[in-house]
């Protein structure tokens, strides 16, 4: 934690009372001038912090920041979030936390921020991220599977999403092979799952989350490819970050530990039982042609399986999959 973030985990844990600054300083071993310093920047965040002489430092208000304090508050994990840092704006959570990562950082730490500047998709694509409307956050993972498996993770971070989307935001999220959250068909979310791996050895895993809680419908750019929502272009209603993100751990948390212990099995069949094509007959194109065939289900190695017209069975790997309905009706 910082010590910003440490001047705010003071405040809430004394809710009502005014904190010197003597005190502040003797707590967290830094100097009165310091201390000043960050109740400004605190105050220029939006923290309503009243001074009083002779008597200290009271908060009165907070604004809408994803705020480290804050999500460690309360949060009841094993492994997510054993350190969570936070950023009002940042070019990629995924970015900054690569780096966190290749200087040691423990897993299950959490890298947040308000707004992206470079928010990333695959393959070079852009990941729209406003400030202050919805989640972008990356998960540090160091698990002790091979290679192969590592692209499990991309189910469970889905699974986990949908999960919660559909308990907190009360909505039918699906999920869509291989690294999407749909509703009714429109993006709601998209996982950047990112490995730092040798041949036999996984370093470490990135997971990356954007989910649209918040997000208006003027804040989407007009060039997205497919359709796209937001948790409040659906319901109607705010949903509260913390409150969706420390769930969102959570039940990541969960899911982590069942898998280090239980394997993908179960994870597969929570997949399964979100996903939006299974047993339908789609089309894939794979940029070289398209097939068609039924999906039956996904592989222990992440990929899609899928019963072609003549009765073979076939891995699928890479491609875009869509209903034949759908298409039939373009
Ligand atoms: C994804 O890529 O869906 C992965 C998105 C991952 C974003 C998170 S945010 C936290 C972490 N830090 C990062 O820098 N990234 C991760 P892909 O399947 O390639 O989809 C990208 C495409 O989705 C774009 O080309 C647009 O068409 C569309 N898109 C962009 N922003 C969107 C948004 N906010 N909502 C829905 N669709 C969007």
């Amino acid at each position: 934690m910082t010590s910003r973030d440490k001047i705010l985990s003071l405040f809430r844990t004394h809710p009502d009372h005014y904190i010197s600054g003597q005190e502040i300083s003797r707590s967290l071993k830094i100097s009165r001038a310091a201390v000043w310093k960050q109740v400004k920047v605190l105050r220029e965040l939006g923290f309503e912090i009243e001074a009083k002489h002779s008597q200290g430092y009271r908060l009165l208000t907070t604004p809408d920041l994803l705020l480290a304090a804050d999500i460690e508050n309360g949060l009841d994990c094993q492994i997510m979030g054993q350190s969570v840092v936070s950023f009002p704006e940042v070019d990629s959570t995924n970015v900054q936390l690569r780096r966190l990562a290749e200087d040691g950082a423990l897993e299950g730490t959490v890298v947040v921020a308000d707004r992206q500047s470079a928010g990333r998709g695959r393959l070079g694509r852009r990941w729209e991220s406003p400030f202050g409307v919805n989640l972008y956050c990356s998960i540090l993972l160091r698990p002790q599977i091979p290679v192969q498996q590592a692209s499990q993770l991309t189910f469970l971070s889905a699974v986990a999403v949908a999960e919660t989307l559909n308990k907190v935001c009360h909505m039918s999220a699906k999920v869509k092979w291989p690294n999407d959250i749909l509703i009714d068909g429109a993006k709601i979310s998209g996982l950047l799952n990112e490995m730092n791996a040798e041949t036999e050895q996984i370093h470490f895993v990135i997971l990356g989350i954007g989910i649209n809680l918040n997000m208006t419908a003027d804040q989407f750019p007009d060039e997205l490819k497919y359709p796209a929502t937001s948790a409040f272009l659906e319901t109607g209603e705010t949903v509260n970050r913390l409150v969706f993100l420390q769930e969102l751990l959570q039940c990541l948390d969960r899911y982590y530990s069942e898998f280090l212990t239980d394997g993908f099995i179960p994870i597969r069949r929570r997949w399964e039982n979100l996903c939006n094509m299974m047993n339908m007959h789609v089309e894939i194109e794979q940029g070289h042609g398209s097939i068609c065939g039924t999906v039956v289900g996904l592989d222990p190695e992440g990929a899609l399986r899928v019963q072609l017209d003549n009765g073979q069975m076939e891995r699928i790997l890479a491609g875009d999959v869509t209903p034949v309905d759908k298409i039939d009706q373009e």
